[in-house]
C-alpha cells in the first residue's frame, strides 16, 4: 500500500512538471521563491537574464541541470563539505557561476514579517529534510556567500512536508531584513544519499527612512541625501560636517511635511554639532589650562 501511493506520488509529480528531457535523472530546487538553479541552470526559467548569461559564461559555457544540483554522502556537514563562497555551487564546478556576487539575479520582493511561500520542486520525490537559511541583515550582496553569512541556525527545519503539483510545499516566516538577501535551501534526503543546494535571491525594501522619501515625490534629490545623511555626523568634525551641510537644506524648499521633519532633524543635527564642538573647546581650553598650570 504504501509503495503504491509513492508510487502514484511520484507519477503524478512526474506528469505535472512540463517539458522535461526524458533522460533527466534529476531531482529539485526552489522555483518559488525563485533560485539561481531554477531561473540559470540547464532547462532553467529565466536563462536569458544578464546574471544566468555571465554565470553560464563563468561556468565554461554551460551550467548543469536546474534540479541536479547535488552532493552525495554529506551527512549533515555541510560546512565541512561546501567552501565558503561557493555555496550557491554546492562547489560543484558545473554550476561555478552561481556563485558569483551580482545584484541581478532573477529574485522575489518580499517583507519582513511576512510567512513565505517555498515550492520545491520535485522532478524526482525523496524523503527528507529541509533546512531554510536566511542572510544575516548586514549581509553584504556584493560579496559571494559564506557560512558565516548565514548565521548559526536555520530559519526552519521542515521534514517530510506534502508534496503537491510536483513540489514540495512549505512556509517560513521572515525576520526583518532589509535589501538584497539570499534564502538558503539544503535538501538532505533520507532516502537517497544526497544533498541538494540551492540559492534563492529575495530582495526585501530598503530601510523606512528612504522608502519614505521615495513616497513623497515632491521631496527634491537633495533632501533625500540629507534624510540617509544622519550616520556620517560622527564621522567628520563638526568642523568639516557643518558648511557643507547646512545649504543643501536651506536651499531646499519646505515642501511637505517630510520636509519640515527633515528640516527639524537637521536643526537638530546642527545642535549636536554645536554642541560637540563647544565640549571639543571646552576640553581644550581645560587642556590648555592644564598645561599652563602644570
Ligand atoms: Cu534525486
Amino acid at each position: 500500500m504504501y509503495v503504491r501511493l509513492l508510487t502514484a506520488a511520484g507519477l503524478l509529480a512526474l506528469a505535472s512538471v512540463p517539458a522535461l528531457p526524458a533522460a533527466a535523472l534529476a531531482h529539485g530546487s526552489p522555483v518559488t521563491p525563485i533560485s539561481r538553479t531554477a531561473a540559470c541552470g540547464g532547462n532553467g526559467s529565466k536563462t536569458s537574464a544578464a546574471a544566468c548569461v555571465a554565470a553560464r559564461k563563468a561556468t565554461g559555457g554551460r551550467l548543469g541541470a536546474y534540479d541536479n544540483l547535488r552532493l552525495a554522502n554529506v551527512n549533515g556537514n555541510d560546512r565541512e563539505r561546501v567552501p565558503d563562497g561557493e555555496l550557491c555551487s554546492g562547489g560543484i564546478a558545473l554550476y561555478k557561476g552561481l556563485d558569483l556576487a551580482r545584484e541581478d539575479f532573477p529574485s522575489t520582493e518580499v517583507e519582513s514579517g511576512q510567512r513565505l511561500s517555498v515550492s520545491y520542486r520535485g522532478t524526482i520525490p525523496h524523503e527528507g529534510s529541509f533546512r531554510i537559511y536566511l542572510t544575516r541583515a548586514g549581509y553584504d550582496p556584493a560579496k559571494k556567500l559564506t557560512w558565516d553569512d548565514l548565521g548559526t541556525e536555520p530559519l526552519a527545519d521542515i521534514k517530510d512536508p506534502p508534496l503537491t503539483g510536483g513540489a514540495y510545499r512549505m512556509r517560513v516566516k521572515l525576520p526583518e531584513r532589509t535589501g538584497r538577501q539570499i534564502l538558503y535551501v539544503v535538501w538532505e534526503t533520507s532516502s537517497t544519499p544526497d544533498t541538494y543546494y540551492s540559492c534563492s535571491d529575495l530582495v526585501f525594501p530598503e530601510p523606512a527612512v528612504k522608502k519614505a522619501a521615495v513616497k513623497k515625490t515632491t521631496a527634491p534629490p537633495v533632501v533625500k541625501k540629507t534624510t540617509a545623511a544622519p550616520a556620517p555626523v560622527q564621522e567628520t568634525t563638526p568642523a568639516e560636517a557643518a558648511p557643507s551641510e547646512e545649504p543643501a537644506v536651506i536651499g531646499a524648499a519646505p515642501a511637505s511635511a517630510d520636509t519640515t521633519m527633515v528640516n527639524i532633524g537637521h536643526w537638530l543635527i546642527l545642535g549636536a554639532l554645536t554642541a560637540a564642538a563647544l565640549v571639543a573647546a571646552g576640553a581644550g581650553l581645560n587642556r590648555a589650562r592644564r598645561r599652563k598650570n602644570g
